[in-house]
């Protein structure tokens, strides 16, 4: 009934039975301007295919579940600025109407779990905004985290939210938050942070085990992979702290709420840093490209 398709390469990789590691299209669509998003997205597909797995970038193109995108595909996706940003609530209804959407991480999650795909690397997972305990504004991505079984490598929640209580929701809802190499949990465009990392593994061959681990458990939901930007690309969160304080108060004279905040505070930040934050958000995400490349690999040994 759901229409996929796979894209050549990822048909291919079947075949072979290579590792495959799905991406997102939010990022693109959302998530950075064009045409960075564009270069951006090829560079991640390239990094993984150099790690050894085949990328798998997700998207629902007129009604179809695509898995893997062309290059005119991913083109075109990246220039049509109107595409919807789907996540688990929209998903269904987009696919069942014939409409075209970018996945955000949950319905990444989603698809990936459809194509059979269990690793996932993304940029930063949305979280609990600044003021929720007004608002409610808590991504979707959070509970799919709690629901669906794929390991997601991010670097952290984007620093734009409230850190603490995106960690707080996620430890509420079980969901294994594991920083890769340090014993903090990365703040998306900074190496750390203040926040003790519940749990810390040092290895791709780690991190594939205890995805293996929860498949034998029975267990729903995936595992977080914190992992911080290099060091070299990182923006220190103290040079951050004052410019997302300002775009958070633009975004609330202007009104921003829902969907729109997420992408208004990331374009925002990219012109009162004067390009810095997406020279780091691309170097982070090539970042856990690598990893996510890396766990697919082990991961492969262990589920057969
Ligand atoms: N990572 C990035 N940039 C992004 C995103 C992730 O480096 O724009 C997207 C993901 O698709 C994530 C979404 O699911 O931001 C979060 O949006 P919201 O806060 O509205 O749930």
């Amino acid at each position: 009934m759901i229409q996929t398709q796979d894209s050549a390469e990822v048909a291919a990789a079947r075949r072979e039975g290579k590792p495959l590691v799905a991406l997102e299209s939010t990022i693109i669509t959302h998530g950075m301007p064009w045409p960075q998003n564009v270069e951006t997205a090829r560079m991640v597909e390239a990094t993984v295919r150099e790690a050894g797995a085949v990328p798998a970038t997700m998207a629902v193109i007129d009604g179809v579940l695509r898995v893997g995108l062309d290059d005119e595909v991913l083109d075109g996706f990246a220039q049509s600025g109107n595409v919807a940003k789907l996540s688990r609530a929209d998903m269904a209804a987009c696919l069942a109407t014939g409409g075209t959407g970018a996945t955000t991480v949950a319905a990444t999650m989603i698809a990936a779990r459809q194509a059979g795909i269990h690793v996932f690397a993304t940029g930063g997972i949305g979280g609990v905004h600044r003021g929720a305990e007004t608002s409610f504004d808590i991504s979707a991505d959070l509970q799919e985290l709690a629901r669906t079984p794929v390991t997601v490598v991010a670097a952290g929640a984007k620093a734009i939210l409230d850190l603490p209580k995106t960690y707080e929701v996620l430890e509420t809802l079980g969901v294994p938050v594991i920083a890769y190499g340090q014993d903090t949990l990365p703040a998306f465009w900074s190496a750390t942070s203040e926040i003790a990392a519940p749990l810390r593994m040092d290895s791709a061959e780690e991190i594939a085990r205890a995805h293996a681990m929860r498949a034998a458990l029975g267990l729903d939901g995936g595992q977080l992979i914190a992992n911080p930007i290099p060091v070299d690309d990182q923006i220190e969160a103290g040079v951050l702290a004052p410019i997302i304080a300002q775009a958070l108060q633009e975004a609330e004279e202007q009104r921003i709420t829902a969907k729109a905040v997420t992408p208004f505070l990331l374009d925002r930040l990219y012109t009162l840093t004067e390009g810095r934050s997406l020279v780091a958000n691309i170097a982070l995400v090539l970042n856990n490209a690598r990893l996510a490349a890396a766990i697919a690999k082990q991961l492969g040994g262990l589920l057969k």
